[in-house]
């Protein structure tokens, strides 16, 4: 550890995994900074690291006193605790201490109307507050995050500099900018979250349909999906699977990914978004099923006992018809298809909701910003991410991505292929949810007219909720019943 200086330029509270690294990335781009922890030998550990990892300038406090006493004023601290009471209690510590016009950063997942409660209870005190998105990441916090900071614009400036150069760096700039007001920030890192569920979802399904009815090896796949990592699909998260798939298992034959238990975790924030998103009408299919399968993949015991059950019924293997006569080659292409396609519709949903979202609060979102922070840095970047923020740059009132020029006349060229591979895996027996959300959602969202005739005529001949028609003004109310009792008695269809 370097001599103490005078004051340091910032404070991190809540060295576990994302403030550790945070603090050295920090303290690695030139800014002395202090840190502290509840636990106490999180501090000694985190000096520890800045000692052995280039004497950089990071220095332990052991009392909330002392940290904050110890920051230069106007003083800026990031907490990154565990989100909720923890955070509550954080900022309880500090703000003994704290004084007007110093600012607090909480880079959690934090639920965005803590923050704006938070930003509320602040400003009553003169302290300015911003709730700021992290993404990427232990690597992503030590060697440049995605950071979405929403909240007080000044506290925002004060330290501007200091996260443009911890940010993940990519062709057009550091992966952060000053997402809006008050709990904006939190929420475009929800939606991000909300993004990553459905992609990852995707790739899942993507691999199913590749390893099951195209009978691929992992080896295949590792090459297979390092082949799409330098195309149109180049990403973090396909680059991760075929780095997934090489990997042996150090406790017996084979890949350690087939012995992994197919239950999947997760934190919240995949749920808050289908929540957000049912709040404000937005449509989010990919996402909500991405959502539905971790339920579902949660009730181990339950699906073991319901396949034993079914297979008692009579149901058999309906894989093994199906593949064979399949064209490996041609199933490769088609599922690369496919999930690229799949994909566009999910990112279109997280950006719907975003700017619903935008649009009730009054954030004033700037969606093509968001899709370049998320270029670099973030679990879900992505090559195509630049293509979003073209999109947007062009027509920053884009209904869809769908009707972006450049994404339509890719929707249209996958289509087929698209639906081969979901076709394919229904025949199978192979669920693709996420897939077949995205292919129903271009396909209801294309189609000028939809079955809906129907669902008004029948809530209007039930509950009387009026309808309108396609060919005059007005809302109508018809007496459905009686009108078809007297058809009845009139016509027969079978006469
Ligand atoms: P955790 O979410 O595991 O939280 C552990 C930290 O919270 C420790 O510093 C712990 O202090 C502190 N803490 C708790 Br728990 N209760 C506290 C209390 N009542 N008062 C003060 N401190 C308390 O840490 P993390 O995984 O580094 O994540 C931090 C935040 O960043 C979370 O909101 C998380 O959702 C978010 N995030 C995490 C990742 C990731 O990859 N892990 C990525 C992106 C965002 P102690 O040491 O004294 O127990």
């Amino acid at each position: 550890m370097e001599a103490s200086p005078a004051l340091s330029r910032i404070g991190l509270a809540g060295l576990a995994v994302m403030g550790q690294n945070l603090a050295l990335n920090i303290a690695e781009k030139g800014f002395p900074i202090s840190v502290y922890n509840r636990t106490t030998s999180k501090v000694d550990e985190t000096v520890d690291r800045a000692h052995n990892e280039g004497n950089l300038p990071l220095f332990g406090q052991y009392n909330p006193r002392d940290f904050v006493l110890s920051i230069q004023r106007p003083r800026s601290v990031i907490i990154l605790v565990k989100a909720g009471l923890p955070v509550d209690q954080t900022i309880a510590a500090l703000s003994d201490h704290l004084e007007p016009g110093d600012a607090i950063i909480d880079g959690g997942n934090e639920w965005y109307e803590n923050t704006e409660r938070r930003i509320a209870q602040a400003s009553e005190r003169g302290i300015l507050y911003l709730g700021m998105g992290v993404s990427g990441g232990e690597d992503g916090a030590r060697h440049g995050p995605s950071l979405m900071p929403g909240g007080s614009f000044q506290a925002y400036s004060n330290v501007e500099d200091i996260l443009k150069k911890v940010a993940a760096q990519v062709d057009d700039g550091p992966c952060v900018t000053y997402i809006g007001e008050g709990g904006s920030g939190n929420f475009v890192k929800m939606v991000h979250n909300g993004i990553e569920y459905g992609d990852m979802q995707l790739i899942s399904e993507a691999y199913d349909v590749l390893k099951h009815v195209g009978g691929l090896s992992n080896s295949e796949l590792a090459a297979i999906f390092s082949e799409w990592n330098r195309g149109e699909l180049e990403s973090f998260l396909i680059e991760i699977s075929a780095d997934i798939f090489k990997v042996k298992d150090e406790h017996g034959d084979g890949e350690l990914v087939d012995k992994i238990l197919d239950k999947t975790g997760m934190k919240g924030t995949g749920k808050w978004t289908v929540q957000q998103a049912a709040e404000l009408s937005i449509a989010a299919p990919t996402i909500a099923a991405s959502l539905d399968c971790r339920y579902l993949s949660g009730l181990k015991e339950e699906r073991e006992s319901a396949a034993e059950v079914l297979k008692e019924a009579g149901m058999t293997d309906i894989v093994g018809s199906v593949r064979s006569g399949i064209d490996k080659k041609k199933l490769i292409e088609d599922v690369r298809q496919a999930l690229y396609a799949s994909k566009i519709c999910s990112y279109a949903q997280g950006m719907n909701l975003l700017r619903a979202k935008s649009l009730e609060k009054g954030w004033n979102l700037n969606l093509g910003e968001l899709a370049r922070i998320w270029k670099g840095g973030c679990i879900i970047r992505a090559v195509f991410l630049d293509r979003i923020k073209k999109a947007y740059q062009r027509n920053p009132n884009l209904a869809s991505l769908l009707v972006d020029p450049e994404f339509a006349r890719e929707m249209v060229q996958r289509q087929a292929a698209w639906r081969r591979v979901v076709g394919l895996a229904i025949s199978a027996g192979i669920s693709t949810p996420g897939m077949c959300a995205s292919l129903a959602y271009f396909d209801t969202y294309r189609r000028a007219r939809l079955p809906a005739n129907l669902v008004q005529a029948q809530r209007d001949l039930f509950g009387a909720h009026t309808y309108e028609r396609v060919d005059r003004q007005g809302s109508y109310h018809t007496e459905w019943t009686k009108l078809a009792r007297n058809a009845d008695a009139g016509v027969g269809i079978f006469n």
